[in-house]
């Protein structure tokens, strides 16, 4: 089952069920590794959502604005690699909406406590727009806002749930999108936080 958002955007409903037992304890090793920690906005204020990366590289804020770096500051050592696991799912996730030939090189983790959001945005700190982004949403469900081009164009809502796949490219990959405050409704496996995974291709 395929949901289309917009032309090359879709949510893949439960595509993630497979490599689940492989993927949480994964996810955990990483977390050991490179732990949670919040990053700042371009004006400065602390996100609510916490993050870690795995990969060749990691998605952090610097101090005017974002860059991406080989290096995760919290602990001087390269970021945890990317389990084979998550990036076979991404591959697969990606074809089924249409984009062969994905190479990703990190991924981004977020982890949504009770009340934590993600103002709209647009992804362009990645050098490669041609490759899509997939995300895999675990734990609590959250309502994902898509929007437009502009920030002030209108969005959709959407629940995304434990297991869901949202694969994303071409010409919707730029849309404003973002994460409505998470409700506390424990999930049974992982209890009262959500988390997403975003793999993408940084460098061309
Ligand atoms: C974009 N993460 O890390 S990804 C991010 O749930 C981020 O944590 C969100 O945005 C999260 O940068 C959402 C899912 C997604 C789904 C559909 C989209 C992003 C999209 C459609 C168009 C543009
Ligand atoms: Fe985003």
């Amino acid at each position: 089952q395929r949901i289309a958002m917009g032309e090359q955007a879709f949510i893949l409903p439960g595509f993630a069920r497979p490599w689940l037992d492989e993927l949480l304890p994964a996810i955990e090793a990483i977390q050991q590794q490179s732990p949670f920690r919040k990053m700042s906005t371009r004006g400065g204020r602390r996100m609510s959502v916490q993050t870690t990366t795995c990969g060749e590289v990691g998605w952090i804020s610097a101090e005017y604005g974002y860059r991406y770096s080989a290096i995760d500051p919290a602990t001087g050592q390269p970021w945890p690699s990317m389990p084979g696991c998550l990036r076979e799912l991404a591959q697969r996730a990606a074809e089924a909406a249409g984009f062969s030939d994905f190479h990703p090189d990190t991924c981004l983790i977020n982890r949504y406590l009770p009340g934590a959001r993600l103002g709209l945005h647009q992804d362009r700190d990645e050098s490669d727009l041609a490759a899509p982004i997939v995300s895999v949403s675990l734990g609590m469900s959250a309502t994902f806002l898509f929007g437009g081009y502009k920030r002030s164009d209108r969005t959709a809502r959407t629940v995304l749930n434990h297991g869901d796949v949202v694969v994303w490219g071409g010409v919707d990959r730029l849309r404003f999108h973002g994460v409505l405050p998470v409700k506390d409704m424990p999930h049974p496996q992982l209890g009262s936080q959500r988390i997403n995974l975003t793999v993408r291709k940084t460098a061309r």
